[in-house]
């Protein structure tokens, strides 16, 4: 499917200014140049895949993105950097594909703005895919956010960034056993640096196009006492919202009394989030 935009052409620098040391992935080597990236900064009007950037506050979001796009969001080392979600574009493997940058999440269950931001545009924008952005350092606090998504949405690419960082502490990730624990992608990536970028464009690709497909890990089952409950409130929410894309998951955070999505429920604005996140998602 092809998403048509009307945002106008702009030339932006596609140079990546940062200093990259000599290394397979940087900016300036052959190999990058081989992945056929053609940053189009917010040169939107036509796009083919919409991927979104989800992940802690500075786990190096926008650094992927500016990376990407060839724009420059600003980046920053302190937390709610990214107070909206910005968007840029770029063209690999003669696709275009139109990079959605979210505000910086520890959780999708919690009601701050920038997580309801996230949140909203994960689950009713319907990203082509979700790019789970995590810092290498500390994984095991990153992982919240990256399963809670993988409850959300299968087509999940997880890039494992800030692995130079991770290295400096004498710590490595063994990101072959994690790809197979979350059953997506997990791609080691240093963004500031352009470490990693053509695999993660290459995979980002392929789970877009269905030449991967996902099988991401999920909650074994609910408890039995709410079974009934969960199933009676997936057939209400069905019928009510045909094209809610997980209606399982909204299910639960009403089980859970999740007050935003109880009040989006109440005064009717569930249908009318869902369509103005996917109307968002095409006219940007
Ligand atoms: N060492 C290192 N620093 C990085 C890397 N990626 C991003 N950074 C730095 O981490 C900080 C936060 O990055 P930013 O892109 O603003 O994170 P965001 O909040 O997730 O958008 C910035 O100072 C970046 O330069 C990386 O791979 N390695
Ligand atoms: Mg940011």
């Amino acid at each position: 499917m092809t998403r048509a935009s009307s945002k106008s052409s702009v030339s932006l620098p596609v140079a990546n200014t940062d200093a990259a040391p000599a290394h397979d992935g940087c900016a300036s080597c052959s190999v990058y140049r081989a992945a056929n990236l053609k940053k189009l900064g917010v040169t939107m009007d036509t796009c083919d895949f919409v991927i979104a950037l989800a992940g802690n506050p500075n786990t190096g979001k926008s650094t992927v993105f500016n990376a990407l796009t060839g724009l420059r969001q600003h980046t920053g080392n302190w937390p709610g950097k990214t107070v909206a979600r910005a968007e840029g574009a770029y063209a690999y493997d003669g696709r275009r594909f139109k990079l959605v940058d979210l505000p910086g999440a520890y959780s999708l269950l919690s009601t701050s703005l920038d997580e309801q931001i996230a949140r909203d545009f994960i689950l009713f924008g319907q990203p082509d895919v979700t790019v789970a952005v995590a810092d290498a350092t500390r994984l095991e606090r990153n992982l919240n956010l990256v399963l809670q998504i993988l409850e959300i949405t299968d087509r999940v690419v997880v890039c494992l960034n800030l692995v130079d960082e991770a290295k400096r502490h004498g710590v490595t990730v063994d990101d072959r056993q994690l790809a197979r624990d979350l059953g997506v992608p997990v791609i080691p990536t240093s963004a500031r640096f352009g470490q990693g970028l053509p695999e993660l464009l290459q995979s980002i690709s392929a789970v877009a196009t269905g030449e991967i497909v996902c099988r991401p890990h999920r909650l074994a089952t609910e408890p039995d006492a709410i079974k009934p409950a969960l199933s009676d409130l997936v057939a209400q929410l069905r019928a009510a919202y045909p094209d809610l894309p997980n209606a399982r998951w909204v299910a639960l955070r009403l089980l859970g009394g999740d007050e935003s999505i109880v009040e989006a429920l109440r005064t009717g604005q569930l249908g009318t989030l869902q369509a103005s996140a996917i109307q968002e998602t095409l006219s940007a």
